[in-house]
Order: C-alpha cells, then sequence, then structure tokens
C-alpha cells in the first residue's frame, strides 16, 4: 500500500461497521470488500477528504420492515415479516428486487441493497439502489396462496414505492408470476397504472429480453474477459451452479455462442452431463423452476446422459469457465483452490455475492480473469432500467434493439472495470474496477446534493 495509515484507517472503518450492524454477517462482508479497494482510491482523491462518503454508503436512507399476514388455502393464517431497503437514491429512484425465500433477514437484504447502489451505477442508467423480500418460502404453495401473500405483501409495500421513488422487481422466488400479482395488487390500491415493477409481463408493460437479461449479460460480460488473453466462449467448458433464472439465461447464451455446459445445481447437489446441458434440457430447467420443487436431481431423472451428485457443488469439475449462478457464499475457499488447480480460465460471477471474501482473494492471488456480480450481473438491473425508459416513453422496443443496447452496457460495465482496475503489473483487478467504478457516480453525486 503507498499510504501506511490506509490499512489502520481500513480497519477502523470496519470496526464502525460493525459496531453499528452486530449480528449481520453477509452485509459486513459485502461492506469489506468495497472498503478495502475504494478506501485506498478515496485516500487519493482531495475533494473527497472528511466527506465521510461510503459511510453515508454503508448506512441505509430508509428500512422499512413491516408484517405480511395471510391465509393458506385451508384457512391457516400465516405470518411473514417483509422489508424494503431503500438504500440510496443519489443518481436515481431507488432500484431492485424482491427476494422470496427462507434465509431472507436484514443482513442478507442490507448486503443485497448495498451491492445494488454500485451495481446500478456501473449500468450508467440513473437508478438508485434498493431490495426488499420476505422471509417466505414459495416450494409446495399454490396458486392462490403466491396470489394471497404478493397481495398482502404490496398491500404495505405500495405505500413506500412508486415509479419516481423506488422500482421494485424480481429476485430469488420472485418471477413473472409474483410481479403480476405484486403489480396487481399496486394498480387496485394506488388507482395507477405507471411503471411501479420492472419485469412485469409483456402484456402490461414488459420489455422483451428482461427474462433473458441477467444471464445473457454475465455471458457478454464473460466474452469480454476472455477476449483480452484471446480466447472465446466457443469450444470452452463451463461450471454453472444453479438452475433458476439466471443460470437459465447463462446456459441458453452459452450454447447460442458455441460453449459447452457441463453442470447446473441445486440446493440438493449437482448435475453433471457430458454430452453437454442444451436444447430441450434448457427448456427442462424452466419446468425445474416453475415446478417448485427445487431439485436439481429431477433433472438426473429426466435425462439419462445426467449424472446427480447428492450434497455437492459443481467446482469439483474440471472446466475452462465457472460461473456461479445459484446464490450468496456458495463458492468457498476450498472451491477457489479446487478451480484454480482444474486450471480454470475465468470465474464469472452470475449471482450476487456467491464467492466468499477468501476465495475471492485466493482468485486475484493467483491472477484468475475474475468478476464479481456486480459487475458481470449488472445486466438483468440494466435492462429493468430499460423497460422503466419503455415505460416512460409509452413505446415498446424489439428483442433486437433490447439486446444491442444490454451488449453495449455490459462491454461499457468491462471497460469501466479495466479502467478503475488494471494493477502495475497488468494484472486487471475487476473486483477493485467495479467498486471504484461504481462508487465514482454515486460520490459525485452525493457531493453536489450536499449533507442531505
Ligand atoms: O440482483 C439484481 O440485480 C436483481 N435482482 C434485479 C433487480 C432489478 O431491479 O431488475
Amino acid at each position: 500500500m503507498e499510504n501506511p495509515n490506509i490499512e489502520q484507517k481500513i480497519q477502523d472503518f470496519i470496526a464502525r461497521i460493525e459496531a453499528r450492524n452486530p449480528n449481520e454477517p453477509e452485509f459486513l462482508q459485502a461492506v469489506k470488500e468495497v472498503a478495502i479497494t475504494v478506501l485506498p482510491f478515496i485516500a487519493t482523491r482531495k475533494e473527497y477528504a472528511g466527506k465521510k462518503l461510503l459511510e453515508r454508503m454503508a448506512e441505509a436512507e430508509r428500512i422499512i420492515i413491516f408484517r405480511v399476514p395471510w391465509m393458506d388455502d385451508k384457512g391457516e393464517i400465516h405470518v411473514n415479516r417483509g422489508y424494503r431497503i431503500q438504500m440510496n437514491s443519489a443518481i436515481g429512484p431507488y432500484k431492485g428486487g424482491i427476494r422470496f425465500h427462507p434465509t431472507v433477514n436484514l443482513s442478507v437484504l442490507k448486503f443485497l441493497a448495498f451491492e445494488q447502489v454500485f451495481k446500478n451505477s456501473l449500468t450508467t442508467l440513473p437508478m438508485g439502489g434498493g431490495k426488499g423480500g420476505a422471509n417466505f418460502d414459495p416450494q409446495g404453495k399454490s396458486d392462490m396462496e403466491i396470489m394471497r401473500f404478493c397481495q398482502a405483501f404490496m398491500t404495505e409495500m405500495c405505500k413506500h414505492i412508486g415509479p419516481e421513488t423506488d422500482v421494485p422487481a424480481g429476485d430469488i422466488g420472485v418471477g413473472a408470476r409474483e410481479i403480476g400479482y405484486l403489480f396487481g395488487q399496486y394498480k387496485k390500491i394506488r388507482n395507477e397504472f405507471t411503471g411501479v415493477l420492472t419485469g412485469k409481463g409483456l402484456a402490461y408493460g414488459g420489455s422483451l429480453i428482461r427474462p433473458e437479461a441477467t444471464g445473457y449479460g454475465v455471458v457478454y460480460f464473460c466474452e469480454q474477459m476472455l477476449k483480452t488473453i484471446g480466447e472465446t466462449i466457443e469450444g470452452k467448458t463451463f461450471s454453472v451452479s444453479g438452475f433458476g433464472n439466471v443460470a437459465w439465461g447463462v446456459v441458453k447464451k452459452i450454447n447460442e455462442l458455441g460453449g459447452k455446459v457441463l453442470t447446473i445445481s441445486g440446493p440438493d447437489g449437482y448435475i453433471y452431463d457430458e454430452e453437454g446441458i442444451s436444447g430441450a434440457k434448457v427448456d427442462f430447467m424452466l419446468s425445474m423452476r416453475a415446478s417448485g420443487t427445487n431439485r436439481a436431481q429431477d433433472f438426473a431423472t429426466e435425462f439419462p446422459s445426467a449424472v446427480f451428485h447428492a450434497g455437492k457443488r459443481p467446482w469439483e469439475v474440471k472446466c475452462d469457465v465457472a460461473i456461479p449462478a445459484a446464490t450468496q457464499n456458495e463458492l468457498l475457499l476450498e472451491d477457489a483452490e479446487l478451480l484454480v488447480a482444474n486450471g480454470v480460465l475465468c470465474v464469472t460471477e452470475a449471482a450476487n455475492m456467491p464467492s466468499t471474501l477468501e476465495a475471492i482473494n485466493y482468485f486475484v492471488e493467483n491472477k484468475i480473469l475474475f468478476s464479481p456480480g456486480k459487475a458481470s450481473n449488472a445486466g438483468g438491473v440494466a435492462t429493468s432500467g430499460l423497460e422503466m425508459t419503455q415505460n416512460s416513453i409509452r413505446l415498446n422496443w424489439t428483442s433486437e434493439e433490447v439486446d444491442a443496447r444490454l451488449k453495449e452496457i455490459m462491454i461499457g460495465i468491462h471497460k469501466a472495470c479495466r479502467d478503475y482496475g488494471k494493477e502495475d503489473n497488468g494484472y486487471v483487478n475487476y473486483v477493485k474496477g467495479a467498486n471504484i467504478a461504481g462508487f465514482v457516480k454515486v460520490a459525485e453525486a452525493m457531493l453536489a446534493q450536499g449533507v442531505v
């Protein structure tokens, strides 16, 4: 480090954040990763001195926590906890997904909202950062139970959001069906037809390519990373984790560009298919998601070429490129060690914070091409931004137009990461690049707007 005091400053900063947010390990992990890379940068900029910019960014502007009571098909009453974290609105209305999953808690949503601020800034579109959700488990629920839950959730959330205020979207457990129910309830209570949610169906203001966008964006980003070492997607082998919306888009685009997908996974284990996951197998991922059973094993029952490895993660498979596309902290140090030992060329994160800090450090120390989710998965929210634009101008763009804009945005993010992440020895630290590039725009806006 150029500045001997900076280590101490980072330690002090993290200690303050930890003291103010006890028992929030995921949130602390996300802030730590940013602090380590951004505080040394802040120290080089006179205009940022003493402004507590990162400290302000690490405190949500507003957090709404609410009761979500609902009745199941048997008439039994259930109570869940709903959240909306309005993290930062310096560069635009709060924007970010809604997650319905039993693991949802304040720490998880605060980490996601914090990451979203930097991610949305990287897209170059005018979107602040937010995130929400509930500790609701959609698994095994009937369609009507899902509808009643969405309505109960929106009955409170509709008081806090709006197209110029906060625009939620989907995330784990929230897809097109849930967005439809949420939109219907918002419209009924507020009596407004507006672009208050993204990921909407095409019939009522949705955008073409939004369902595919996160995964496509990841692969466009990966393509750019590989290009820097003179490589392409074509002919490469890929280990992908997850089987949901993001993994589906990733697998679809890899196949289109001539790569071979060896694995997908679920909470129960992973699938290895030496013939590659393509064609009807990709469509089957959609029915796995729709079935709501959350089992990767079903894939092996359907396709004889697929082998199911119970309770294991796919990172033990030899591959050229690894794409974690399931959830946070699904790739640990021991997985990173295995991937590197097996000669992985590139790791492109598709989920939010899938790698632990120790795994990231191992990739960076070994000079692996590694991109953090907040850069490489930003195509999802970027396309949400394009949906907001189409809603505002009351027009629908063609798939080709949306896809071209998405690709251009991903190429731009890749360039921003390289510009801020290039180290003296030529290695590009995408983590550092994404954090600093994302930080700068938000910081400039906050400086201009004063202490608010
Ligand atoms: O993590 C994410 O970026 C999302 N779940 C998408 C958010 C959005 O507003 O489209």
